[in-house]
């Protein structure tokens, strides 16, 4: 399926243009938008190193290449981005020529390269004349530069007084027609084609003393990057536009070209893309664009992250501001974990080398970072030389790094670990495991074993903030809200928690006994830690609670606040999962309180989140609204303003609802909403290292295909699939399951799986102060409880009809909660099916509660009236 986002008209020439309608090409090294303006054609330059000063000065436009044309009255006009081949074109007749312009990105060149052609000979007429924009003298913020035309080069160089930062960017032309330099500008005439090559960089390095250096001034090298720029033009200007174009492609191509997906349209539309969103957010879903925002999700991590390059950052490579929103910074607390979600899953594990690579520069200052955060938060233990691992706190930029605090307690730091322990569980390389995984856990596991006091046989954080949440919302005192700051909430003890148990499975994979000796206290201290740190405890509400001290959902901070940070142990960890069935259905409850409406990322959060619950229809909900209401034409996504995260996290949750592999098995199709009843994809990973391909039809899988890259035993989940026809030997514990070994390389399918039996879930449960349960089914029904906060529930009753049960087992006066669960008689408690929660609140707890709630939230958003429970 062709994979194009289509326009007929420009991008505007603005700001807002750019943010919403210019289309990214992107190599790492740097981005590229397009504008495809007819008379001044566009391409704006991004280049991640180049910094203004201090927190939040952010990202500076490198450079604008415009291009001028004298051609007015055109018809037949088409931009378009193409997924497949990682470029960009324009067309449009005017006098009766056919103009096109065609243009890529190269990683391997390091290039972007440019193509104009006329269908007449001759016909081609055009001046070149870049910009180094925001060029000012004042002494805080100055910015110096020069373009100069020389031949048939046109170099943009510069200084920024900041960060001692020389930036430069060349601009060569070739052509059959003429050419003049003047000033700033080359001028073509008569020509019928002209390639434009453009390359950039500036003075940065990614090193160590990039970070630790303090002084602003001493952090990068006092070298001109004139040398490398002029190198990297002459070898890319050695290759003729085919080479160029072959190169970008192949390299391109081995990576976006591993993943193809299918939602029941195939085919590229006739309507372009702006026009397929406006329908979109009117109700009429495109399966297409669906699609097409998944893959475009891949391609800008492509586009903006590769190895040697600086990290995709929270605008991914693309920024055409002075100061660049939120700093264009590296932001810890989700965001630049988020852009990496997909990487893995969505087969682009290369993408990832960009981030670790910044991780192992980084590192000795997150050392010193994780040190100081110790001797602020406990000044009287603090000893200058003790090794408390590392830490990274929120707002880190190319040049800095943040302490955690304030806002995001200390378990920020093991969303970022998390990362590494993915790298290894879907690369299965022990390499990796050895040398990046285990020292990052390890490291990560110092520190935050520094971050836990004992409180009565549990190890709770006792400096702990759930990322961003408030007292209050900002209706409320706008200028003022506090953060709230507690001691072990959630968030903080389930990244822990994760940490912990990850780096247990790495020492067990690589044997304690080939460890070094110096480690072993700490993995002792680890063991005997780990399962007390309480992550997860089921609320008033049948919620998964964000605090302890929390009894109804919504009784401290924002009631639909962005971030859902209690529940990241359902995504991106995987401490909530189908054997924890009662905590996951809690999971569900604490994300259909905090609503669906959302910023950008947050809905990416929500709708992998959904996934991981199984819930396909509501997933696809979430996917729904952040594509009509959080994406702009050009398919970025908008938090707003733009932020890359929302499009990271989208393909991120696509993945999970076609492909899980968090529990032990491979878990295909297990969240497909009924919008696509049929449909196919390939190329996604599971955890193993295992490549998946996958069709289903009504809403059923009917052919499975998998690749095994590493060999190992493979563990598949998927109702049915065990009746399926086979090409190869594998034990069926039950129906739903494949047990067998791999060889890398192995190919092993599985077709004509027949059709899950669909069954509907019985509904209406109530349960009374007595415990009596009552409800509506067709019909038997398995009656479940958990008590406070169980993870898995206790079969009451196998089969019950007549839709009342009494339980006469539970002695409910010494429970907090008691959570009842009904399913189809038969089904397993993961299943779908009403549930219901009883408290001991009180007529005056409820009424209370709702009082606060009110208070705390936006009143016309939130009435809530006392039931039975709450
Ligand atoms: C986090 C989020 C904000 C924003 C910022 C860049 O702090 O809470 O919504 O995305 O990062």
């Amino acid at each position: 399926m062709e994979l194009k986002l289509r326009y007929l008209s420009p991008a505007a020439d603005s700001a807002e243009g750019w943010e919403r309608e210019s289309l990214p090409l992107g190599n790492g090294w740097f981005g590229v938008s397009v504008f495809g303006i007819v008379e001044r054609e566009r391409f704006q330059i991004t280049e991640n190193s180049l910094l203004n000063q201090g927190a939040q000065g952010g990202l500076n436009n490198f450079a604008e290449l415009y291009f001028r044309f004298p051609h007015h009255d055109v018809s037949g006009y088409e931009r378009c981005l193409d997924l497949d081949h990682g470029l960009s074109a324009v067309s449009y007749e005017a006098d009766g020529v056919l103009y096109r312009r065609v243009a890529f990105a190269s990683y391997p060149d390091h290039v972007l390269a440019i193509r104009f052609t006329a269908s007449v000979p001759g016909a081609l007429s055009f001046t070149a004349a870049p910009e180094i924009p925001y060029l000012t003298d004042d002494p805080e913020r100055e910015k110096t530069g020069e373009v100069k035309a020389d031949g048939n080069t046109i170099t943009l160089a510069g200084h920024m007084e900041n960060f001692n930062l020389y930036f430069e960017g060349q601009l060569r032309l070739f052509t059959d027609g003429t050419m003049t330099a003047d000033g700033g500008t080359i001028s073509v005439t008569g020509a019928t084609e002209a390639t434009a090559l453009f390359t950039c960089g500036t003075n940065y390095v990614l090193r160590p003393e990039v970070f630790t250096i303090y002084d602003a001034h001493q952090k990068l090298p006092d070298v001109k990057p004139h040398e490398r720029i002029s190198a990297l033009m002459e070898a890319a200007s050695a290759f003729s536009w085919d080479e160029l174009y072959e190169r970008h492609e192949a390299d391109y191509r081995a990576l976006f070209g591993r993943v193809s997906l299918n939602f029941g349209e195939d085919r590229l539309p006739d309507l372009p893309t702006d026009e397929l969103l406006r329908r979109y957010r009117e109700g009429e879903r495109s399966h297409y664009l669906e699609a097409l925002y998944v893959q475009y999700g891949r391609y800008l991590l492509i586009s903006s992250s590769r190895k040697g390059t600086l990290p995709a950052n929270l605008q991914g490579v693309w920024n055409v501001h002075d100061r660049s929103p939120w700093g264009a910074g590296y932001w810890h607390n989700i965001n630049v974990q988020m852009n990496y979600w997909p990487a893995f899953s969505a087969n682009l594990a290369e993408t990832f080398e960009a981030y670790r690579a910044f991780y192992e520069a980084y590192r000795p200052q997150a050392g010193w970072v994780a040190g100081e955060y110790i001797r602020r938060t406990q000044p009287d233990s603090f000893d200058p030389d003790e090794d408390y691992g590392w830490a990274i706190g929120t707002s880190c930029y190319c040049v800095a790094l943040a302490v955690p605090g304030k806002h995001s307690g200390p378990g920020t730091g093991a969303l970022t670990s998390k990362l590494f322990w993915e790298l290894y569980d879907f690369t299965r390389d022990e390499e990796i495991l050895r040398r990046v995984t285990y020292p990052a856990l390890l490291g990560m596991a110092r520190f935050l074993s520094h971050c836990v006091k004992d409180y009565d046989g549990k190890y709770l954080s006792f400096f702990s903030a759930s990322p961003e949440q408030l007292f209050t919302m900002p209706w409320g005192w706008p200028n003022n809200i506090p953060d709230y700051q507690t001691v072990g909430c959630a968030f903080d003890q389930e990244m822990i928690s994760e940490n912990a148990h990850d780096l247990l499975r790495c020492v067990d994979i690589l044997g304690e006994d080939t460890l070094p000796e110096e480690d072993r206290p700490l993995i002792a201290k680890i063991r005997e830690q780990a399962d007390r740190y309480d992550p997860i405890q089921v609320g008033w509400s049948g919620q998964i609670k964000e605090y302890r001290e929390e009894r109804f959902y919504g009784d401290i901070g924002e009631y639909h606040h962005r971030h859902i940070s209690h529940l990241m142990a359902l995504f991106p960890c995987s401490q909530i999962t189908s054997e924890t069935p009662a905590w996951r259905d809690a999971a569900a409850v604490s994300l259909d309180r905090r609503g669906d409406k959302s910023t950008g990322w947050a809905l990416a959060h929500r709708l992998n989140a959904w996934a991981r619950t199984c819930d396909g229809n509501r997933a696809y909900r979430l996917l729904s609204n952040l594509i009509a209401e959080r994406t702009a034409q050009n398919l970025w996504d908008l938090h707003p303003p733009f932020q890359i995260d929302g499009n990271f996290g989208g393909t991120s949750g696509v993945t999970e609802m076609l492909l899980q592999s968090h529990e032990t098995y491979i878990a295909p199709l297990p969240a497909l909403p009924d919008d696509w009843p049929d449909g196919s994809f390939t190329g996604l990973v599971a955890r193993g290292n295992f490549v998946v391909d996958a069709a289903w039809r009504d809403g059923s899988a009917v052919s499975l295909r998998i690749t095994s890259r590493k060999g190992g035993t493979c563990r598949v989940k998927l109702p049915g699939v065990a009746r399926g026809v086979r090409d190869f030997e594998a034990e069926t514990p039950d129906g739903d399951r494949l047990v067998f070994e791999t060889v890398p390389g192995g190919i092993y399918t599985v077709s004509a799986i027949p059709a899950r039996e669909k069954r509907t879930a019985p509904s209406g449960l109530r349960v009374s102060r007595s415990l009596e349960l009552t409800w509506t089914s067709e019909g038997p029904v398995s009656v479940w409880r958990a008590q406070d906060s169980d993870p898995a529930y206790t079969l009451l009753a196998p089969s019950v009809t007549g839709g009342s049960f009494h339980d006469e087992t539970c002695d409910f006066a010494s429970h907090d909660t008691v959570t009842y669960k009904i399913t189809a008689a038969g089904e397993g408690p993961d299943a779908p099916g009403d549930r219901v929660t009883a408290n001991h609140s009180t007529l005056l707890d409820r009424e209370r509660r709702c009082h606060i709630v009110r208070q705390l939230n936006e009143p016309a958003q939130l009435t809530l009236t006392p039931g039975d429970w709450e």
